[in-house]
């Protein structure tokens, strides 16, 4: 069971019970125990900000990516993440060699506008971006026409939200703060990282 976003420029699908309610709780679990989460700052005129969450990159191992002008190595996949990926790569019928966690510790705890268009990631790229624990409100909105409405999506745990298509290029989404008391969450977005010429110093333009 799952619900198409009806939108232009882009192909979100929404799959509320991807994981069951127990697995979820497995997950939630392993990821909370496993995980080796980062506060990562930003650089902003100067200043060492905090990022508003905690973050940890898992994946093969040349999926290196580059974010905010440093270069990330990935950390070897737990069983967990091999599990999740797998169930994640047969709704998607896609591959995946990397993922990016987030820990939402609060209602305070966000992501900014923003699109997932690292170059690494080519043109138009499948993202499977899973959740456990508390819902937390996303949001997309398009890019030029101002008259769309921002499109919201309350993503609940155990789901799986599917962005593919040209969504990446027509459209921004963020994960506002908010003022309601709201539990922790965990978030995982899935990506195929395309290694390049300057990662890794060959012609190879093969994915993996
Ligand atoms: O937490 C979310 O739902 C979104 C995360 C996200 O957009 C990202 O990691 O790029
Ligand atoms: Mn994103």
């Amino acid at each position: 069971m799952h619900q198409q976003i009806v939108m232009p420029d882009g192909d979100v699908a929404y799959f509320p019970a991807c994981f069951s309610p127990q697995e979820s709780d497995h997950y939630w679990q392993a990821l909370t125990d496993s995980i080796a989460w980062r506060q990562e700052s930003i650089k902003l005129f100067n200043k060492e900000i905090p990022q508003p969450r905690l973050t940890a990159w898992y994946g093969d191992e040349g999926a290196i990516y580059t974010y905010s002008n440093i270069t990330n190595h990935p950390l070897p996949w737990t069983p967990a993440l091999l599990a999740i990926r797998q169930r994640c790569e047969e709704v998607a019928q896609a591959s995946f060699n990397s993922v990016l966690l987030n820990y939402y510790r609060n209602g305070q705890d966000s992501m900014g506008w923003h699109q997932d268009n690292e170059p690494e990631l080519g043109d138009h790229p499948v993202i499977a971006s899973v959740n456990f624990g508390a819902t937390r409100r996303f949001q997309l909105r398009h890019k030029k026409r101002k008259d769309l409405a921002t499109i919201t999506i309350e993503l609940g745990s155990g789901s799986l939200l599917l962005m593919q298509g040209t969504t990446q290029t027509y459209w921004k989404h963020q994960v506002p703060k908010t003022a309601q008391s709201v539990g922790a969450r965990i978030n995982l977005t899935f990506r195929l990282i395309r290694q390049n010429e300057t990662t890794e110093g060959t012609e190879s333009t093969e994915f993996f």
